[in-house]
């Protein structure tokens, strides 16, 4: 995604080099739990959520390496919703990045028991990477509570997706929003909140990463409807059962809902001038993306 040469690819990079320092710190890669930790997390994903929690860290001046710690809690989450989103009571995934998704790779119970560890170990985690992004200690329960109300609204998006009875666009989006929303909002919220923001300017930010956040699903439905499993290294057709942007809008819909919510998360940065291009920049990309 996106030239290999620009800011979006260099904190890419920096979040990927972190990962690996990190799980070769913490994870035994000896024994099979640790080996399927490491698979989970460090297989090739896009990082998109720490990326824009660096970005938004960036637009109030904190340095990224202040925040990599909580960048890297973030795709931990993620890495674990993937894993359990993947399993056969799930999506029934046999491909995730390109390669077997865990179950398939380790066995069902393992790939539970990654799962849960790397939750595990994100939360445990949090503490020390709040302190590095000097968040001050009043607001480390605030942190926490988002952290977990997070994850519940991913439980709970995922519930109502298995579901698949979204019947209207809103509907869907409510499903999503929680799904795949909330975390977006958490890495903005949390880059916003290293970076001293005001409640205006963490309401913004946070507000475009809620429109981003959609946007991006809105995306990968398109892409789960039109490319080719090769290019997205996930089999297509997946979200068969589920209800997605593409059943009720249309491919061509679909693309132009995501244009429009990406063009609704810029203008939610307007009060940040110049200082958000490359934010703006990141969402065109994320939402012009073939994979
Ligand atoms: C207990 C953490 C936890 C979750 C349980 C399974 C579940 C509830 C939620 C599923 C959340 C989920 C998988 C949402 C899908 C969001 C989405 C579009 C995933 C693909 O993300 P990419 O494209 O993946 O960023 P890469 O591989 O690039 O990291």
């Amino acid at each position: 995604m996106g030239d290999a040469a620009s800011p979006v690819a260099s904190l890419r990079r920096r979040v990927d080099l972190a990962l690996s320092g990190w799980a070769d710190r913490e994870i035994a890669s000896e024994d099979e739990l640790g080996r399927a930790v490491r698979e989970a997390l460090l297989s090739p994903g896009k990082r998109v959520r720490p990326v824009l929690m660096l970005l938004v860290g960036e637009l109030f001046a904190t340095p990224p390496d202040r925040l990599l710690d909580l960048a890297l809690i973030v795709e931990m989450v993620h890495a674990a919703s993937l894993v359990l989103d993947d399993l056969p009571s799930m999506d029934d995934a046999p491909l995730r990045r390109g390669r077997p998704s865990l179950h398939r790779a380790f066995g069902e119970a393992t790939a539970i028991l990654a799962a849960f560890d790397l939750l595990n170990r994100a939360h445990a985690f949090l503490p020390a990477a709040l302190e590095k992004a000097r968040i001050p200690r009043r607001l480390a329960q605030t942190a926490g509570r988002q952290m977990a109300a997070t994850v519940t609204s991913l439980c709970a998006g995922q519930i109502l997706d298995l579901a698949g009875a979204a019947a209207t666009v809103e509907e869907l989006e409510r499903v999503h929003a929680g799904k795949t929303g909330a975390l977006f909002v958490l890495s903005a919220g949390w880059g916003a909140m290293a970076g001293r923001a005001t409640r205006a300017e963490r309401d913004a930010v946070e507000d475009f990463a809620r429109n981003l956040g959609l946007a991006f699903q809105v995306v990968d439905d398109a892409l789960d409807a039109s490319a080719p499993s090769a290019r997205l290294g996930k089999p297509t057709g997946q979200d068969a059962g589920k209800v997605t942007f593409v059943d009720l809008l249309g491919l061509e819909g679909s693309r132009r809902l995501a244009r429009e919510l990406a063009d609704t998360a810029v203008t939610a940065l307007a009060g940040f001038g110049r200082r958000a291009e490359t934010l703006c920049s990141f969402a065109r990309e994320v939402i012009e993306r073939d994979a």
